[in-house]
């Protein structure tokens, strides 16, 4: 890229009109603290919030803290936390430069910091993203254990009350979130804890959260496109999916942007839309993804591509729809715009990033409905499916997982494929589906097939 300027806030008048930031971040100021600076973030809750500020014209500006990624952090420093997004779809691509952003810290290295803005009474808003594995992840230096201490000294100063928002992909996240804060003031052995714990129930709110957004990683050719559409280096490029959504539990307990200005719905009960989103979307998701895999596809939309893969997002979304309570989006609708999101040719949503931390996933997103189903003695044909794809993809994949270790042991330990599936199913919480032999015998049968690459539905 020699000869491209870099990103950063003294070119912002140089970019095309189009895609200056819609504030002037100078003009911010740090009233959110973001823990997770990952891609999801800045092309979803970072954009949703400068257009509530650009509308409100509130001055909602946030500081993101990386749980580790210190190359991040410092990438996002030398351009001014500036950074661009791009919406990738059939339109042409054209992409925003967000000035969201007021601060990037890393949580180790930056702690002093973190600790002053979680007590600062301007902050009112917490959000995280920190996927699944963040809030089990128990030590000093989590970003959980750094919240709870943050939200006890905020709770002992005596500064304004809080809400703090999860944008992980769980159901009941805030109810998660809460839990796990609790679970650190206890184990911090802190004298004052019991009234720290009764304050924080006082004082701290943890509405529930659906976020949507497809946001693959960043791949060298998104780099190149970047820097020649602004006419400047970007380093920390977003792509995202033009569609997005958040659906928020309206219980806030103190100021929060706007975000409804930019389509946010406040909801009193997000669990409709959360099961819907989960089920259907990230549970079509983690399917495609061990089968397209087996099937030796790289993207989601490659997967699409064959016959099978629009097929398995339709019937898994029918097998599942009867758990989903009232209230939420019509599946039969869902599923059609699912496969239009799917198929977008712009995206190169890589299956091997959405198998990542596979344990964890199903239990959120399959195992739930698997469970209703089975007691109320309905066929789960498209599920039995899915897990034989997971099972095949957790021997010798190399696909990233907390439980890694533990699942090759499964491989290594049991005797025949049966055995197998049962020890990986007890491995992620599910001894009762490891118990259920009608299951087990049906996921055993699809392996063979797998084996070959040959994935059919
Ligand atoms: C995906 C999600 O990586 C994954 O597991 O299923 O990140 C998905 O793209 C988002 O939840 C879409 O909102």
């Amino acid at each position: 890229m020699s000869g491209v300027h870099r990103l950063n806030r003294a070119a912002l008048g140089a970019l095309p009109p189009g895609s200056r930031p819609r504030v002037d971040p100078a003009g911010l100021r740090i009233r959110i603290v973001h823990f997770g600076i990952g891609a999801f973030h800045r092309a979803h809750q970072a954009v949703y919030t400068e257009n509530a500020a650009a509308r409100s014209g509130e001055p909602w500006g946030i500081a993101a803290v990386a749980p580790r990624s210190a190359a991040t952090v410092d990438a996002l420093r030398a351009q001014d936390c500036l950074y661009s997004v791009t919406e990738r779809g059939l339109e042409e691509d054209v992409p925003r430069v967000v000035g969201a952003l007021t601060g990037a810290y890393v949580l180790g290295r930056d702690g002093a910091v973190v600790d002053g803005l979680l007590t600062d009474p301007e902050v009112t808003v917490v959000t995280l993203t920190v996927t699944e594995k963040g809030y089990r992840a128990a030590g000093p230096d989590t970003v959980i254990a750094r919240l709870a201490a943050g939200l006890a000294a905020r709770m002992r100063s005596g500064a304004a009350p809080v809400s703090v928002v999860s944008c992980d992909n769980m159901a009941d996240n805030g109810a998660v979130l809460r839990t796990a804060v609790q679970d650190a003031v206890r184990a911090s052995g802190e004298r004052d804890r019991e009234r720290i714990l009764e304050l924080i129930d006082r004082y701290v709110a943890f509405p529930a959260t659906v976020v949507d957004r497809i946001v693959p990683a960043t791949t060298t050719a998104d780099l190149a496109d970047t820097a020649t559409r602004l006419g400047v280096h970007d380093v920390l490029p977003v792509s995202g999916e033009p569609y997005r959504q958040w659906v928020l539990e309206d219980r806030f307990a103190a100021p929060r942007p706007p975000w409804e200005l930019d389509g946010a719905l406040l909801v009193p009960d997000v669990a409709p839309y959360q099961l819907t989103k989960l089920r259907l979307l990230n549970g079509s998701h983690s399917a495609l993804a061990p089968l397209g895999i087996a099937a030796g596809r790289t993207t989601v939309a490659d997967a699409m591509a064959d016959g099978w893969g629009e097929r398995l997002v339709k019937a898994l979304c029918a097998e599942v729809a009867p758990t989903l309570p009232d209230g939420g989006p019509d599946p039969g609708r869902y599923a059609d715009d699912l496969v239009v999101r799917f198929r977008n040719p712009g995206m190169r949503h890589l299956l091997r990033q959405i198998a990542s931390d596979g344990s964890l996933k199903i239990t959120e997103r399959w195992l739930p409905a698997l469970r209703v189903l089975r007691e109320r003695g309905a066929a789960t044909p498209v599920l039995e499916l899915a897990l034989a794809g997971w099972v095949n993809l957790t021997r010798d994949h190399g696909i990233p997982d907390p439980a890694q270790d533990a699942l090759a042991a499964c491989w290594r330990t049991a005797a025949d494929d049966t055995a197998v599936v049962r020890a990986l199913l007890t491995t992620v919480g599910a001894p009762d589906l490891a118990d259920d032999s009608a299951l087990v015998t049906a996921v055993v049968r699809h392996l063979p097939a797998l084996r070959t690459g040959h994935v059919d539905i």
